[in-house]
């Protein structure tokens, strides 16, 4: 419950997409490290999480933080995903792993060690797999911990990249790796079709550690790339980013490259120390935003016949509008606390701010309350995707 936690309050998840980018070939040290930990013939896949899988078109390389330490994680019986403990953490409790609730790993690697790796990124043009680089910027503590890099269209991509292409020697890395080409993905009306190197040069920003001129680079990449991209490439070509967007990533998850992943936006702590995760739970919703419902209510609201809300001012009027169009589906169930059960559902009990529709209908409806969870007046359904923060 949002009111339980020490740090976090008001925090929701973050919903990626997981993209499974499959190791076509472990650089040495990789290769040695993960010797032995699993089956022989199993499979390994990097997963960067990603909030812009209409992209995935344009990854010329993956990242990883080569001070971060990543696990091996059984997701299918030969399939093992390498992301952060953290990370793992949170896909155990969303059905991503093998099995709910296991996180161990069946063994570590170093970022460092997977320098040089060859994997397949989905959709790409660039069909005979991109190399694993090294990203210093790369936080241990968002996302997964590995980042696709899409320079055509991230600023923090592009800087690296060029970077990386400069210094070779200094990073232990082939410079070739660093230059596979750039391909247009997304034409924009402000900053062409690749805007990442657009503003990256507009901006004058010379290194990927000018954080400040990234921050701002990525926010103008991705509000021209959402609102007034147009894709160049792919089964969407010609249509808008924005329409785009929702249909690529399906399409991925269809093709089992991706799947969603969530955690907490930021860090939520429980009352009781714990860091919190994204858990994919069951749950009752009032469903306050049902059309026929919302009509009604807003009509009583709205007052034309005399025989509805009469309100004082026009502002308390204003108000019960807003809040009756933002309400939608209302979580009014919980498994632990004071109150009563749930008529229909008696291992949850009713949420506190819930109990003033739920007892009300329940009263009023007599004898028909007994069919509440079906077509009852409540409107319930649960929505096993739904997902929660918890700790
Ligand atoms: C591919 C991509 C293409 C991305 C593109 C962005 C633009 P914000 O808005 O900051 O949340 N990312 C993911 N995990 C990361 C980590 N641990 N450290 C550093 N960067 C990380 O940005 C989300 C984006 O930040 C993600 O989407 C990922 O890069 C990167 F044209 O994926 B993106």
């Amino acid at each position: 419950m949002d009111h339980d936690r020490a740090e976090g309050e008001a925090v929701g998840p973050q919903e990626y997409t997981g993209i499974k980018l499959k190791v076509l070939e472990w650089a040495p040290n990789a290769a040695a490290a993960v010797k032995g930990k699993v089956p022989s013939d199993a499979n390994f896949y990097l997963i960067p999480a990603t909030l812009r899988p209409e992209t995935m078109y344009g990854q010329t390389c993956c990242f990883v933080g080569p001070k971060i330490t990543y696990g091996l994680f059984k997701a299918a019986e030969k399939d093992y995903y390498v992301v952060t403990e953290r990370a793992a953490r949170n896909m155990a409790y969303q059905g991503v792993l093998e099995t709910e609730g296991v996180f161990s790993s069946a063994g570590e690697i170093l970022g460092a060690d997977m320098i040089g790796t060859l994997v397949n990124a989905p959709l790409s043009c660039h069909k005979e797999g991109v190399r694993v680089l090294p990203m210093d910027t790369v936080k241990a503590d968002k996302g997964t911990g590995v980042v696709t890099s899409v320079p055509s269209d991230s600023p923090d991509d592009y800087a690296t990249v060029t970077d990386l292409a400069k210094k070779p020697e200094y990073y232990k890395i082939q410079k070739e790796w660093a230059e596979l080409e750039i391909i247009p993905i997304i034409d924009t009306p402000s900053y062409g079709n690749k805007c990442a190197e657009f503003l990256v040069k507009q901006l004058k920003i010379a290194s990927p550690k000018d954080t400040v001129q990234l921050e701002k680079a990525k926010e103008l990449a991705y509000k021209e790339g959402y609102y007034q991209g147009t894709m160049l490439v792919g089964d969407f070509k010609g249509e808008k980013v924005e329409e785009a967007k929702p249909k690529v990533r399906q399409q991925l998850i269809d093709a089992n490259e991706a799947f969603p992943y969530s955690e907490p936006e930021r860090r939520v702590v429980s009352r009781s120390g714990d860091i919190c995760i994204v858990a994919l739970m069951d749950q009752w919703y009032l469903d306050y935003g049902e059309d026929s419902w919302k009509e009604t209510a807003l009509k009583w609201v709205d007052n034309a016949d005399g025989k509805g809300l009469d309100t004082y001012t026009p502002e308390t009027k204003n108000a019960f509008h807003a809040v009756l169009n933002w309400l939608n589906q209302w979580a009014c169930a919980r498994t632990y606390g004071l109150g009563s059960k749930l008529p229909w559902d008696p291992q949850f009990l009713v949420e506190s701010l819930s109990d003033s529709t739920i007892y009300v209908s329940v009263r009023g409806q007599g004898r028909r309350a007994a069919n509440l969870g079906t077509d009852g007046l409540l409107h319930n359904r649960t929505l096993p995707t739904q997902r929660h923060i918890r700790s």
